[in-house]
């Protein structure tokens, strides 16, 4: 591998020659992309072959991340950075008058995850290669990544994410090692010789599950991993010829492109459960290929299944793979020839759930026909595994058949996917301090007093390389010169920076990294959405998905109040750019209307000329991986203001402090770990406590009405609201909105909350005016971030959870 740059000019040459059969001037962007990408593909796969043998050669305990979303996006920087050679390739294509960072532009997104669940598990995985951990990912090839957004008219269109258009550099596709998963059909029993039942699928839709490898290459080690894509196929005898040669063209194919849309597209939805078959399909396709994998692999250089759990653990995202539990039961037990119990204990030694919500509409339930037609064998080991549990249940509460029914796997005609993890693991976590007591005092309180040893806290964590080494690299540069470059393996000890927060020096330095990292951002604005943004003005932003509970609307309601403000001549402060972006479910119409809200409302503060060099407001289109790494560099105020109890952690949040934005912030999620770590007056709290909303929701005695009536700037923003935008805006543009807040006594207390946080913006704008003093507090929250690195966030698991050593070469 080519580590000078004159080495790697010659290399880079000779693969776009035989890669694409051109000269380096005739080959386009995007062959120069492919051919970089070729290069260290040739040197990563070494090293990958290498860390699979080393694996299955000493036997070491596997990790299987099981998650229906892997929210990855580009690796080509990121492997250079990490294979250590960044600087040769840039160099040398700057000599052949060449830009990386049009190259690094170049590689498409891939964008499998709808955010936070996804994204965190593209954070693990980075965590565990650079950790030298033996962890691997499994999920779905989607071939259409999630939608890409446009903003027409101020309203959100949703566009398809062909990610796959032009090959994937990474991937490697092994036929071989395809595997069969099954739908639909019929279950005979027979006795085999020993007069024990076996259960015969017959009649059933044969699905061909192909794997696509990813290597995942850990931060200058030896140690590669993989993620394991699935894509569905037809198998050849789907083709229907006799009606191809009818003529019945249609019909020839139907049965195929049926068999293929499981693998199609990521369902669009986050945080809401839907009763979709195809979303069911693809739930068990991708668990039953893994899974398959998985035991096939482990018989290699196994004899023994009983000991399967001492050397797998598979950890699930959400419920989404629940399945995992009643499919390695079938495996086991049909396949292997297991009894029931034995089967039982090593499947429930095996798998461990970690869980993202406390939302009740998120809940997966499954409809049990809907179970029943689709995957008959895995229902009638749902039903026995319901039966046993219940029995259980029975003999420690003979007395109350409602706790009984409350917990039962199977109830009012459905599948409940989190009792079914939660009975069929052996270890249930959520993802911050907060989110871990809700699940055992109030969400699953029956289920923590029956197995309380299961229950655990795992809080969430950010890959440190991608969202500060490779995206701030301005930043990581004043770090390493004053603290050394220990910090990047070593998280943690970003701590030491607390040292400079009285030197001046450092921390001017700090001020004009951020200023420059806020021109960057704005003239990157003003090229691709042709919006100008004034780096004079304090940047705060609202990144995440558009929904109720994450109050965007008390955002815009501020906003709106202080648009007021400037129309009527009072002074608020610094000069402010308020920047939303986040995408909406394409059928929660409420989300986007208050995209629409937040379109309206920049094109009337544009609009108006009073705002000029005071207050603007934009909704930046698309929010993704890419569009996130411009943004944390250039952040001065990061959003986090969740009804309290509600964001189970947040991770977003941990980007902007790494990054040296200030958090406004209500007490939910990690947000409390965050100002817990950093100190109140490090930290711009507001807001209801979870306590307070528990309450109010347990005693129904929250007005909402009674707010509006008696605060004169919320009667305004609802007259803006009201067809004051705008004349082009109907009055009744907005009155889902508006009814949510009245005629629904506002669930998410939006209103409640208005004082407090308009409070709390006004203590910011003050604090900004001492720049000395905001920057030292922007460097005590650098500092302190290391803690939310998701190396540490692994260690925990591998130590607690998945019980993993390191992995020495
Ligand atoms: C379920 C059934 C059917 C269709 C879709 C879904 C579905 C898909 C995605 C349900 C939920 C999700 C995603 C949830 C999510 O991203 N949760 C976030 O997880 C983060 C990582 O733990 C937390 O930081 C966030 O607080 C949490 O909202």
């Amino acid at each position: 591998m080519f580590t000078t740059k004159t080495a790697f000019k010659r290399d880079f040459k000779r693969k776009i020659n035989s890669l694409f059969g051109k000269s380096l001037e005739e080959s386009s962007v995007n062959d120069r992309y492919i051919a970089l990408a070729s290069l260290l593909s040739e040197e990563i796969n070494e090293r990958w072959m290498d860390t699979n043998s080393a694996y299955l050669a000493r036997e070491t305990r596997q990790v299987y991340y099981f998650s229906l979303e892997f929210l990855v996006g580009q690796f080509l920087e990121s492997n250079l950075i990490y294979l250590g050679v960044r600087e040769a390739c840039e160099q040398g294509l700057k000599e052949m008058g060449l830009s990386l960072g049009e190259l690094i532009d170049a590689e498409p997104d891939a964008g499998l995850g709808n955010g936070g669940l996804g994204r965190l598990a593209a954070c693990f995985l980075d965590s565990l290669a650079a950790l030298q951990l033996p962890g691997h990912g499994c999920g779905i090839r989607y071939k259409y990544g999630l939608f890409s957004q446009k903003i027409v008219d101020g309203y959100q269109v949703e566009l398809p994410d062909n990610w796959l258009r032009e090959s994937n550099v990474w991937e490697i596709r092994k036929s071989d090692k395809a595997v069969m998963v099954k739908f639909g059909g019929n279950i005979r029993s027979e006795l085999d010789n020993k007069g024990n039942p076996r259960f015969i699928h017959e009649n059933y839709l044969p699905v061909m599950a192909v794997p696509y490898d990813m290597p995942i290459l850990g931060y200058k080690g030896n140690v590669v991993n993989t993620l394991r894509l699935w894509s569905a196929e037809a198998v050849d005898q789907l083709f229907d010829f006799a009606s191809f040669s009818r003529g019945e063209h249609i019909n020839a194919v139907s049965n195929r492109y049926a068999v293929e849309a499981i693998s199609e597209v990521l369902y669009p939805d986050d945080s809401n459960y839907k009763n979709r078959q195809l979303r069911l399909k693809q739930q068990y396709f991708f668990v039953s290929a893994g899974l398959q994998s998985i035991v096939r692999r482990y018989k290699k250089n196994h004899s023994d299944l009983s000991r399967f759990a001492e050397f797998i653990c598979i950890q699930i995202n959400d419920t989404h793979p629940a399945l995992a539990v009643l499919e390695l039961m079938r495996i086991l037990m049909d396949e292997e020839g297991f009894g029931w119990d034995e089967a039982w204990e090593v499947t429930k030694s095996t798998i461990a759930y970690t869980n993202h919500t406390i939302m009740p509409e998120a809940l997966e339930k499954w409809p049990e026909d809907t179970f029943r037609e689709l995957l008959p064998r895995i229902h009638m080991i749902a039903d026995e595994l319901n039966r046993r549990f219940c029995a259980e249940l029975m003999k420690v509460y003979p007395q109350d058949l409602d706790r009984v029914s409350r917990m039962a796997i199977i109830g009012d005609g459905q599948i409940r996917m989190a009792h079914l993890a939660i009975v069929g693991s052996f270890s249930v976590n959520g993802v911050a301090a907060v989110h871990s007591e809700l699940l055992k005092s109030v969400v699953l309180r029956e289920f923590y007093e029956y197995y309380p040893e299961k229950f655990n806290n795992k809080t969430n964590g950010i890959t440190h390389r991608r969202w500060l080494l490779k995206s701030n690299p301005s930043l990581s540069e004043l770090i390493s010169e004053n603290i050394g470059m220990q910090w990047i393996r070593d998280p943690v000890q970003m701590r030491f920076m607390t040292r400079f927060k009285g030197d001046k020096q450092v921390l001017g330095a700090l001020g004009r990294i951020k200023r420059d990292n806020k021109i960057a951002f704005s003239n990157m604005l003003k090229e691709k959405y042709g919006i100008s943004a004034d780096p004079d003005s304090i940047f705060d932003f609202q990144v995440k998905r558009i929904h109720a509970y994450k109050r965007q609307l008390l955002n815009l309601l501020h906003i709106m109040y202080l648009f007021d403000q400037v129309k009527n001549g009072i002074d608020i402060g610094p000069p402010r750019t308020f920047l939303l972006a986040g995408k909406a479910a394409p059928s929660y119409y409420y989300a986007k209307s208050v995209i629409k809200l937040a379109a309206e409302l920049s094109q009337a503060i544009e609009s108006e000329p009073r705002c000029k060099g005071k207050l603007a407001c934009f909704f930046l289109e698309n929010y993704g991986i890419r569009l996130a790494e411009h943004i944390f560099p250039a952040a001065e105020v990061s959003e986090q203001i969740s009804t309290a109890s509600k964001e189970a952690s947040g991770t977003s949040n941990m980007k902007f402090m790494m990054n040296g934005a200030l958090t406004v912030g209500t007490g939910d999620g990690a947000n409390i770990e965050i100002a817990d770590l950093v100190g109140e007056e490090n930290f711009f709290r507001f807001g209801l406590t979870v306590d307070e909303v528990l309450n109010y929701y347990a005693n129904g005695n929250y007005r909402a009405v009674d707010v509006l009536e008696n605060d004169e700037r919320l009667k305004r923003a609802f007259e803006l609201m009201r067809g004051g935008l705008s004349q082009r805006v109907p009055v009744d543009e907005f009155v889902g909105i508006l009814r949510s807040l009245t005629d629904y006594n506002d669930e998410f207390f939006v209103l409640k909350d208005f004082d407090s946080y308009v409070a709390v913006q006004n203590k910011l704008a003050e604090a900004y005016l001492d720049r000395d003093r905001w920057n030292a507090m922007s460097l005590v929250n650098i500092a302190h971030s290391g803690c939310f690195s998701s190396d540490n966030t692994i260690s925990q698991y591998a130590r607690d959870i998945w019980r993993l050593d390191k992995f020495h070469f």
